[in-house]
């Protein structure tokens, strides 16, 4: 269990991590000179029955507010210091708000220098730390008066720390810890502390810093003190790290050390924004702030997404957009200070990590936020039941550090489906199918003419408007189910079949035999209107509506080729190697250099061939796209 001080400058609180462990928490050379703390510092009392209690203790000075928030993101309970000599004082407030914000709902209260006070003083004193308790979320908190100097109520105030028992928060999900601290140790290298926020950390395990994405396999650990090989949610850490690239420098306080699957660097994170109700003025739209979250420190602006002011006290919708990229989860929590750094203004709740940029602001993004802003267990019927329909659930499953199966078991508990990496209410995917198969038939009857339709202009003529991805997704899933199907690149109904007149049929069956005959240089439209006698724009239209069909190609202007036999001269110039000749070509095709060349020419132009001065070779990616070729051309060109 970790329990982090809070208070004014000089109230005790280090005095008293020390009267509680044995350990001076202040560290810094300078820290000692001044006789304040000015970083975090850690101390670990071991109670000897296995149990333990860990201190973050954290400076009062004002100017130190950034390092006291690192430090207390981490925590289990807080232990609010107020000096009996001196009452409640400004950081008093601002570390209580802090807490209050940071939604910390444990801990107790040490009425310090109790030695310097009277009973009278110190009823007083409890008194006016109850109502200033009150409205925050450790109302009630016990107050327990003690002494560094005399140790006066030291051990009941332990006693109380260990009742209040851990918290057990975050301990399923993949690894997260916040780094607060990375420094060099000789004979080991680099080594980051921190407090492991969800999962656990192993020996051996393979993690990424992110932002940075930076590789990191943990060599040892420590966990609360101790070497140890895993470290748990709710513990601190010293983890010492290796990999290609990792330096102490590459390494700051505000990183996360995460599972591969938490690595999802956000600048723009959406948020509940509760304005303290101590601010004098609305916060405005667009107001820059310092924003803490974890360990992290970075500069940001409010976009408020609910009207363009806040009220003081009031809480709203908003995205904070950052000016770096942090790691962040929903149900983070985030704390704003005004610009200059001088006070604490509001505190967040993470609701979407990946806030859109665009139409953050519209009835349906708000909509979709409150379903978000549900627990695990209700978000996805609320969620599939918004408008767009669907949940990305790759990024569903990081926001909320659920492992994949867990997110298949709350799909099927809200009896949704996944249809590639998105979700859906099986109602949706019902409806989808008929949107398909109504979409896909209105088109046929509207444009007999047609084979069918290509993807895109389905996708904008659905019923229904799916993001490109989505879409192709549902596509597939309905070709898969023979709803349509996708013929070259249109997609048609898997009955739909363009129908020829008979007097075309029969044309076509006679030039078929022909273009079969002399497959390699087949007639020309002229020589078919010169020698079946029939008007040569009807042969054009005839063998046009065939290529519609993906029965002939046209090779060059009024030459059609059997689409089987571009497949095999695909698999002929493959055979020839690189660097072949159009005479070798031609020689192959025995078809005489004009026809051939033209055929090259349109290898070329579909990049089936790349060409360099009179030498050409084939694009091995490229080869399949007039069907299989057949074996016999070439063994090796597939
Ligand atoms: N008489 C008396 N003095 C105390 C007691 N606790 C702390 N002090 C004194 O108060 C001064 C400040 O104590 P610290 O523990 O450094 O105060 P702090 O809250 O850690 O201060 P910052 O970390 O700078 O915010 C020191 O001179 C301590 O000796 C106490 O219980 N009784
Ligand atoms: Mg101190």
């Amino acid at each position: 269990m970790i329990v982090g001080t809070a208070g004014h400058i000089d109230h005790g609180k280090t005095a008293l991590v020390k009267a509680l462990t044995g350990v001076d928490a202040d560290r810094l050379k300078e820290e000692k000179a001044r006789g304040i703390t000015i970083d975090l510092g850690y101390a670990y009392s071991d109670l000897g029955d296995g149990r333990q209690l860990g201190f973050v203790d954290v400076p009062g000075h004002e100017r130190f507010v950034h390092n006291m928030l690192a430090g207390a993101t981490g925590i289990d309970a807080a232990l609010l210091v107020v000096s009996a000599a001196e009452g409640i004082k400004p950081q008093t407030v601002e570390h209580l708000q802090i807490m209050d914000l940071l939604g910390l709902d444990r801990g107790l209260v040490a009425l310090t220098k109790a030695d310097l006070a009277n009973d009278d003083q110190l009823l007083e004193r409890m008194a006016e730390i109850e109502t200033l308790l009150a409205p925050t979320a450790l109302r009630g908190a016990e107050i327990v008066p003690v002494s560094a100097i005399t140790g006066q109520g030291v051990d009941e105030l332990k006693a109380r720390l260990l009742a209040l028992g851990e918290s057990g928060k975050g301990t399923t999900g993949y690894a997260r810890l916040a780094v607060d601290r990375c420094f060099l140790l000789s004979g080991a290298g680099v080594v980051v502390t921190g407090t492991v926020h969800a999962g656990e950390i192993k020996v051996g395990d393979h993690l990424l810093l992110t932002p940075s994405g930076l590789e990191a396999r943990v060599r040892s650990l420590h966990a609360q003190n101790r070497a140890a090989e895993v470290g748990h949610a709710g513990e601190r850490c010293a983890l010492n790290l290796s990999g290609p690239r990792l330096s102490k420098d590459s390494v700051k306080r505000g990183d996360w050390v995460v599972s591969a699957e938490l690595h999802a660097p956000t600048d723009r994170i959406d948020v509940e924004l509760k304005l303290l109700s101590s601010e004098a003025q609305p916060l405005k739209h667009w107001s820059p702030a310092h924003v803490h979250l974890g360990a992290a420190h970075v500069m940001g602006r409010v976009a408020l997404l609910e009207g363009d002011r806040l009220a003081p006290g009031a809480s709203r919708l908003a995205q904070i957009v950052l000016e770096e990229k942090i790691s962040a989860l929903a149900g983070d929590r985030a704390i704003l200070r005004d610009p200059s750094a001088t006070r604490t203004i509001a505190g967040a709740v993470v609701i979407d990590p990946f806030g859109p940029p665009r139409n953050r602001r519209t009835p349906r993004r708000l909509a979709e936020l409150a379903a978000l802003a549900q627990p695990n267990a209700t978000v996805l019927p609320a969620l599939l039941r918004e408008e767009a329909g669907f949940a990305d659930l790759g990024r569903f499953g990081v926001a909320r550090n659920l492992r994949s199966g867990e997110v298949d078991r709350l799909l099927a508990e809200a009896g949704g489906a996944k249809v590639a990496r998105f979700g859906f209410l099986a109602e949706t995917l019902a409806a989808v199918r008929a949107d398909f198969t109504g979409t896909v038939k209105a088109f046929h009857e509207a444009s007999p003419d047609a084979l069918g339709l290509p993807p895109e202009r389905l996708r904008v003529s659905l019923g229904k408007r799916w993001p490109p991805a989505v879409f192709s997704a549902l596509l597939e899933r309905e070709v898969a189910a023979k709803t349509v199907t996708v013929d070259g690149a249109l997609v048609r109904l898997p009955g739909h079949a363009l129908k020829l007149g008979a007097r075309d049929e029969a044309l076509w069956n006679k030039i078929a035999g022909d273009l079969q005959r002399d497959r390699f240089k087949p007639p020309r439209v002229r020589d078919f209107a010169q020698h079946y006698d029939v008007p040569e724009p009807n042969v054009r239209k005839l063998l046009r509506q065939l290529a519609k069909l993906g029965r002939v190609i046209e090779v060059a202007p009024d030459q059609f080729f059997l689409r089987p036999v571009v497949a095999e001269m695909i698999g002929i110039a493959h055979e020839l190697g690189d660097d072949f000749t159009a005479a070798q070509f031609r020689d192959r095709l025995d078809n005489g250099r004009k026809v051939a060349i033209l055929i090259l020419e349109f290898f070329d132009r579909h990049g089936i061939t790349i060409r360099r001065g009179d030498l050409r070779r084939t694009v091995p990616q490229k080869l399949g796209q007039y069907g299989p070729i057949p074996s016999t051309a070439s063994a090796s060109a597939v």
